[in-house]
């Protein structure tokens, strides 16, 4: 059988998760419409006719304003070396610019097979996508260059197969019920922190990290307490909204997702606690699960 690893690399927002997704057929990697929503590298595992993919995401590649995010683009730069393939995300609908040249002068990929995946091509115009595979094709000759719309799934059979050429024989990495390498508190963790970033907006989701404090299971339920940390009191005040109805709203949505995970009833309880400039405290970063050596 062939077998391999691939690194899913790109600047935020390109759709990289929802490639991830759409592949495994599984929602192992949370999406939302916001910039930086993966926050640590995820392994996805494909299974195939003969064939076993072991895909990484990572937290999207961005000039860094915080310690989370020069961790966080750390986690990235670390994958794309021990792979057979790496695949580099790109968002057809936006033109070339100092976004993608921060990525390239920062990510390494030369020693390591190429695939150029520009995605959301239901959004671009057919000249815009012809620019950019002349841009990419002058800067990365040996790439393969492939268009997707990651959110129909359109073409993701193609990179399947464009990738699966590149393989190596090797051996079945994992057992064929294992779809990611993350565990349940994990799991947890991003379906709460998915929910407050689609409920919130701007700047506030960014300064947010969710806390399991405790699971309780019994056959039939489980007892969840979690806590969502903010940076700044006024954040607080945001993120329980007028009459706690955001907060209530934000455990509702995350309770239905977490039962349908769990396949139980679950009773989640929230609290929300202020952690001043957590982003730049090494020792939080570390707490919350965002330092880059970590993941390895
Ligand atoms: N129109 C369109 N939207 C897409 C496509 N693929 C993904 N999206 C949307 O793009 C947004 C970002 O998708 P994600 O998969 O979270 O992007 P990401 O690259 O993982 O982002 P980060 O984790 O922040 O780095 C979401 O709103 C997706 O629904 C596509 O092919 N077409
Ligand atoms: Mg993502």
């Amino acid at each position: 059988m062939k077998s391999g690893f691939v690194s899913i690399l790109g600047r935020p927002n390109v759709g990289k998760s929802t490639i991830l997704n759409g592949i495994i057929n599984k929602k192992v990697s949370i999406v939302t419409d916001k910039s930086q929503t993966t926050r640590n590298v995820i392994r996805g595992i494909y299974h195939g006719d003969d064939v076993q993919i072991i895909f990484i995401d990572t937290p999207g590649i961005h000039k860094p304003h915080a310690k989370l995010g020069q961790e966080m683009n750390n986690m990235a730069y670390s994958t794309a070396h021990d792979v057979d393939v790496n695949i580099l995300v790109v968002d057809a609908s936006k033109s070339f610019g100092e976004g993608d040249e921060y990525l390239l002068e920062h990510l390494d990929i030369k020693n390591v097979p190429l695939i150029i995946v520009l995605n959301k091509i239901d959004e671009a115009r057919i000249t815009e996508v012809q620019v950019l595979k002349d841009k990419y094709h002058e800067l990365l000759p040996e790439a393969v260059i492939i268009e997707t719309v990651a959110k129909e799934k359109f073409n993701l059979d193609l990179l399947i197969k464009t990738i699966t050429d590149f393989l190596p024989e090797g051996p079945e990495y994992y057992p064929v019920d294992m779809v990611t390498d993350k565990d349940e508190v994990f799991q947890i963790k991003e379906i709460i922190r998915e929910k407050v970033l689609k409920i919130l907006k701007e700047e506030v989701p960014h300064s947010i990290a969710i806390y399991v404090n405790n699971i309780e299971h019994t056959k039939k339920e489980a007892h969840i307490l979690a806590t969502i940390i903010v940076e700044k009191d006024s954040q607080k005040g945001i993120v329980i909204g007028a009459g706690a109805k955001r907060i209530k709203l934000i455990g509702q949505k995350a309770r239905m997702d977490i039962e349908r995970y769990l396949g139980k009833h679950v009773y989640l309880e929230l609290r929300v606690k202020v952690q001043e400039d957590w982003r730049n405290d090494e020792d939080l970063l570390e707490k919350y699960g965002y330092k880059a050596k970590k993941q390895q």
